[in-house]
């Protein structure tokens, strides 16, 4: 007894409909158009970061920079050698395992420990991962996934989080090769990274930071404030490492905002991609510059570098990219093709009808009722439908919010 059950709503959202002797096709009931009714204009607000938090190599979680890295890679280094081998300790790589369901309980806590440290509420419309924002970002051009997202109410906000079991379910059963590729990008950023600023590490340090066995398990993130129209967002993300230094939040009580040192400005994203060989090989790599703008831009990363290595895992080369100068790169490349090429104010315009879709159809007073935002592939719709299952807060955040 009164637990949440299945309805099928007859209103819809405020998304202009085509009327019915022209439509060809019902759309569900609660459903986004992916191809139209985009709100233009909306610019995304400047993130700011409002905590971080790590994870160590036993997937404990602290409040603190403990496992954030430092950017440390010379062009000599692997140039030297015919490039450095990504394919090293694979034997020996120390995989999270990847079927556990942590939520959102990483970023959910961290909420908590901040605000019984600052005695103040961390509010947004919308609380989630960012990897599932960069989902709906890139959606109007990624649309052969699928995806499943559950969404529920708690204390005024909106949270999201990515339905695990349907992501184990539909993903592609992943082969060698591509478990392969995968540990070079960890390969890479083990390599790339040495665990506390330079002039505080030893040369022993430095030159031996390739050689211990890699592992995916410790990770730094970021929490930050955004929003895109009159959505507010609070999104927590992984950064790889930072460029030079990250500032203390010590060194910045000025509150003249000429003075501020912002620590996402000094972020990093790493990223592995093949060497371009061939104009097939360009166009790959710039579709996979629009998810590095799109994951990048969102929690406010200035700057990714990506080690190009050989179809052997072989790294050869390194070049860095400026967020926000990407979507002009690719925008003049000569092998974009009009039809099928993105387009970042496009994305974002589709991003802002999306939250706002989420923020207004998704009944505010059903508190803890979960909600699934399915996505088919190849489908045309964004659809949201109410089911029984039972909230995935974490009971810490929960109690906390509910005192
Ligand atoms: O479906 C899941 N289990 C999800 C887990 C979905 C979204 C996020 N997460 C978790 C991650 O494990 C991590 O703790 O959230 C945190 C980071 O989230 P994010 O920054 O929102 O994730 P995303 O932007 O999708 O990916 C950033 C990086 C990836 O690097 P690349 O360069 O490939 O984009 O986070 C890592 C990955 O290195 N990552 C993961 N690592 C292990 N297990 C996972 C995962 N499931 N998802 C992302
Ligand atoms: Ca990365």
């Amino acid at each position: 007894a009164g637990r949440p059950h299945f309805q099928s709503t007859p209103w819809t959202n405020g998304i202009p409909q085509v009327s019915s002797h022209t439509q060809r096709q019902q759309p569900p009931a609660l459903s986004l158009p992916i191809s139209s009714a985009r709100i233009h204009g909306p610019a995304m607000r400047q993130p700011r970061e409002v905590a971080s938090f790590s994870y160590d190599k036993f997937r404990n979680l602290h409040f603190d920079d403990s496992s954030l890295s430092y950017f440390y890679l010379l062009q000599d280094d692997v140039s030297a050698s015919g490039g450095i081998d990504l394919s090293a300790g694979y034997n020996v790589f120390k995989k999270r395992d990847d079927t556990i369901d942590e939520h959102l309980d990483g970023m959910l806590l961290s909420l908590v420990s901040l605000e019984k440290n600052t005695g103040k509420k961390t509010t947004g419309d919308i609380i989630t991962w960012r990897g599932i924002v960069t989902k709906l970002l890139c959606l109007p051009y990624s649309k052969n996934d699928g995806f499943e997202l559950n969404a529920v109410w708690f204390d005024g906000q909106l949270f999201i989080e990515e339905d695990l079991p349907y992501k184990l379910a539909t993903q592609r059963p992943s082969d060698q090769r591509s478990e392969l590729m995968s540990y070079w990008g960890y390969k890479f950023e083990q390599i790339a990274t040495i665990p506390k600023q330079w002039n505080e590490c030893s040369r022993q340090e430095i030159e031996s930071r390739g050689q211990k066995s890699v592992s995916n398990v410790a990770q730094y993130c970021s929490v930050v404030k955004t929003g895109l129209g009159d959505v507010r967002l609070v999104i927590a993300g992984e950064v790889d490492c930072v460029w030079d230094y990250k500032p203390d939040p010590k060194d910045n009580v000025d509150n003249d905002p000429k003075l501020f040192d912002n620590p996402l400005d000094h972020y990093v994203e790493l990223k592995t991609n093949r060497v371009i060989q061939s104009d097939r090989d360009a166009s790959t790599f710039e579709n996979k510059l629009f998810k590095v703008w799109a994951q990048s831009f969102l929690l406010g990363v200035p700057k990714a570098i990506i080690g190009f290595r050989t179809e052997q895992g072989y790294l050869q080369t390194l070049e860095e990219f400026e967020t926000q100068k990407i979507p002009g790169i690719v925008k003049k490349s000569k092998y974009s093709n009009p039809y099928t090429t993105w387009d970042g104010v496009d994305a974002l315009a589709f991003l802002a009808a999306c939250l706002q879709w989420l923020k207004t159809t998704i009944p505010r007073a059903d508190e803890n009722v979960v909600w699934k935002i399915r996505y088919l592939p190849r489908s045309d719709y964004l659809t949201a439908s109410k089911t029984a299952q039972q909230s995935f807060l974490h009971p810490e955040f929960v109690k906390w919010r509910s005192e």
